[in-house]
């Protein structure tokens, strides 16, 4: 059987999304997501679910009791009070429903065993979850270069991450680095108890982890793959993702 995979979609409460494509009304908001999310799961053998923000987390629940694993799509900036700051100049838009959902669902995937898949926000929303804090933006708190290049197709290399010794990436890549993309401001400060890092960017930026403590593959990136499901080196990560999902 084909495993049913949750992905968490985007919220906005502007009109715009919805006036824009000539479907909306005044005053309503709006639950989507990019196609590349479903596209990469359809293509490594799994059915995506699209969740949206519920009005009661218990409906949340009820789901993730029905699906076979749970990906965590990206999206906009965690809310640093989660992690013990406040909210700095750099910070984007916060979607609060959305960063207490999804930490209910990490937690939830936990406590069932699913396997989890995190992209780009993902990674920083579980490591949130699980104890870690986010520079809350790459140039101002660590004096990094940017990371958020999109002047560029969405699939082309913008760096390379090399995967340390013992990182279950080398088995999935067979390689020891993979050219990725970049389309993140924010990123891993402080790791979780429970983290250990699957990637670094030449920069020394975390960008892969894998947490502790619920499914082996409870793993996340900072990259889109998912914009790159389409290369040979990037389907392997969906393909891993979706076979641990079956079983
Ligand atoms: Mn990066």
């Amino acid at each position: 059987m084909k495993p049913l995979i949750g992905i968490m979609v985007n919220y906005d409460y502007r009109e715009d999304v919805g006036k824009i494509s000539d479907q909306g009304m005044e005053g309503q908001d709006w639950h989507f997501i990019a196609g590349d999310y479903m596209y990469a799961i359809e293509k490594a053998g799994g059915v995506p679910v699209l969740l949206p923000c519920y009005m009661d987390q218990e409906n949340a629940d009820k789901v993730l009791d029905r699906l076979d694993g749970l990906m965590i799509s990206g999206g906009n900036d965690v809310d640093p009070q989660l992690y013990g700051q406040r909210i700095k100049s750099h910070t984007g838009a916060i979607i609060p429903q959305r960063d207490e959902q999804e930490i209910n669902l990490i937690k939830g995937a936990v406590k069932r065993n699913l396997p989890v898949l995190g992209i780009c926000r993902g990674l920083q929303i579980m490591a949130v979850a699980f104890g870690g804090t986010l520079f809350q933006d790459l140039a101002e708190d660590a004096g990094k270069e940017a990371h958020s290049l999109d002047l560029m197709p969405r699939n082309h290399i913008c760096h390379y991450v090399t995967f340390p010794e013992g990182s279950v990436f080398r088995d999935i890549y067979k390689s020891d680095s993979v050219g990725v993309n970049s389309l993140h401001h924010q990123a891993i400060d402080k790791a979780p108890e429970n983290g250990t890092v699957l990637a670094l960017s030449e920069d020394e930026v975390i960008e892969a982890m894998h947490f502790a403590g619920g499914h082996d593959f409870t793993v996340a990136v900072q990259w889109h793959p998912e914009m790159m499901f389409d290369s040979v080196e990037h389907a392997k990560l969906f393909k891993a993702f979706v076979d641990s999902c079956e079983k």
